[in-house]
């Protein structure tokens, strides 16, 4: 089916690949390591980009490449290139893009890892980073250097649940040549189209919402351009942090649920921050759907739905944190997020551990801060269980 100008929940079912040797409903997986050639010449048009036949799965798998069709449909792009984790396709990006003295500004509160990698891996290649409060707009124009070749922007940014705004991210970097990245792991392509917006290249951990059942890691590259696409993809297959045929497979049969989920889980959400945002015990919310979250406008303009994500923090901070992780049954004491089931975690000791001190607190990420992925559970015994857990304090 043609589903060029379908709705997203129709691309969702029928964007993808269909097999046209035996008709099967879904997009078989391929699991091989490498592809025959029918003749000589054939393998040397193959490896002389004659012909667009398969070659070796950490190149390329009809698997994968249903994933990566079906994404970059989604997001609105030339083209996606997925990889072995979100974190490979943040390595993948700078590796691709940067060289030794090049500078990148980049949103503070971001997944601690995407930061750590450049502050205290690849500055040893000679790379320059800032880590500032992108949702000031100003902020980023001044932190702009001549030697700064990326703009790296999560929004809403975790944990804080910061909305920087997107449009203008795109001005200031395209009047200054530079690329824009953002990191969409937090809205999923149902939520938010950064490249609509202007964005050059969008990215997932595919370990979140795409996939969405807590059982894979994953993660996908999405470009607005043929250049950038094919520079990621040659340092992805020199990198060798392909995608695993199963894996692919695994993300695509997750995906085709996508928007139900997130539906589900945006309303839970609404309800428990309202819930929250009401509790004597609970000092702030932070949450998108809320009209006391700083930039509830701009995500009401960026955004097409509220999300699943909420940070807040307990007057009595992290004492009173533990208290709550230790007595809450139903939300699941772990890390990631994106997925059915309901997680809550504290992001200073945990995602964001190696995250020094200083630059925490800059960035918003305070000691009192919980972050609380809403799953789809019935949203009364989320809340249920959120009370049980306040009342031990
Ligand atoms: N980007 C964002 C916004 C993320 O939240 C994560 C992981 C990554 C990239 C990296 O993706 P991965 O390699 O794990 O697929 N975020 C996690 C989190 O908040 N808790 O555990 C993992």
């Amino acid at each position: 089916m043609n589903t060029e100008n379908a709705g997203f929940n129709t691309k969702l079912i029928h964007g993808g690949d269909i097999d046209d040797q035996f008709g099967s409903a879904t997009v078989p997986i391929y699991q091989t390591s490498t592809f025959s050639f029918k003749s000589a010449e054939e393998g040397a048009k193959c490896f002389a980009g004659e012909s667009d036949g398969y070659i070796y799965t950490r190149i390329g798998n009809p698997t994968i490449n249903a994933l990566e069709k079906q994404i970059a449909i989604l997001e609105n792009g030339y083209g996606a290139i997925a990889v072995s984790s979100g974190m490979a396709a943040a390595t993948t990006i700078y590796l691709a893009l940067l060289s030794s003295g090049d500078h990148i500004v980049s949103t503070d509160a971001i997944y601690g890892p995407s930061r750590g990698v450049m502050e205290k891996q690849f500055v040893r290649f000679g790379f320059q980073s800032t880590y500032i409060n992108t949702t000031d707009v100003d902020a980023i124009e001044k932190a702009i250097r001549p030697n700064t070749k990326m703009l790296y922007i999560e929004t809403p940014a975790n944990p804080t649940m910061d909305i920087t705004d997107l449009k203008a991210c795109a001005d200031i970097a395209h009047k200054h040549g530079i690329i824009l990245v953002v990191d969409n792991t937090f809205c999923s392509p149902y939520l938010q189209n950064p490249l609509d917006f202007g964005a050059d290249i969008v990215f997932h951990s595919m370990t979140k919402f795409i996939n969405g059942h807590a059982d894979i890691i994953a993660g996908i590259i999405i470009t607005k351009e043929k250049a950038l696409y094919t520079q990621l993809r040659t340092m992805m297959i020199n990198l060798g942090c392909n995608m695993d045929p199963h894996q692919a497979y695994m993300v695509l049969r997750g995906l085709k649920t996508l928007s139900i989920r997130i539906d589900r889980a945006q309303e839970n959400a609404m309800k428990v921050a309202e819930f929250l945002e009401k509790h004597p015990k609970v000092a702030w919310v932070k949450f998108p759907g809320l009209k006391s979250h700083p930039q509830y406008e701009l995500g009401k303009q960026q955004m097409k739905g509220d999300g699943s994500m909420i940070s807040f923090g307990l007057k009595t901070g992290f004492e009173g944190a533990k208290i709550l992780m230790n007595n809450v049954h139903l939300a699941l004491l772990a890390v990631s997020l994106g997925g059915i089931e309901t997680l809550i975690q504290h992001p200073a000791s945990m995602t964001h551990a190696k995250v020094s001190k200083e630059d925490k607190q800059k960035a918003g990420i305070t000691d009192d801060l919980i972050r609380f992925a809403v799953g789809i559970e019935d949203a009364k015994d989320i809340i249920e269980d959120l009370k049980h857990g306040l009342e031990k304090i």
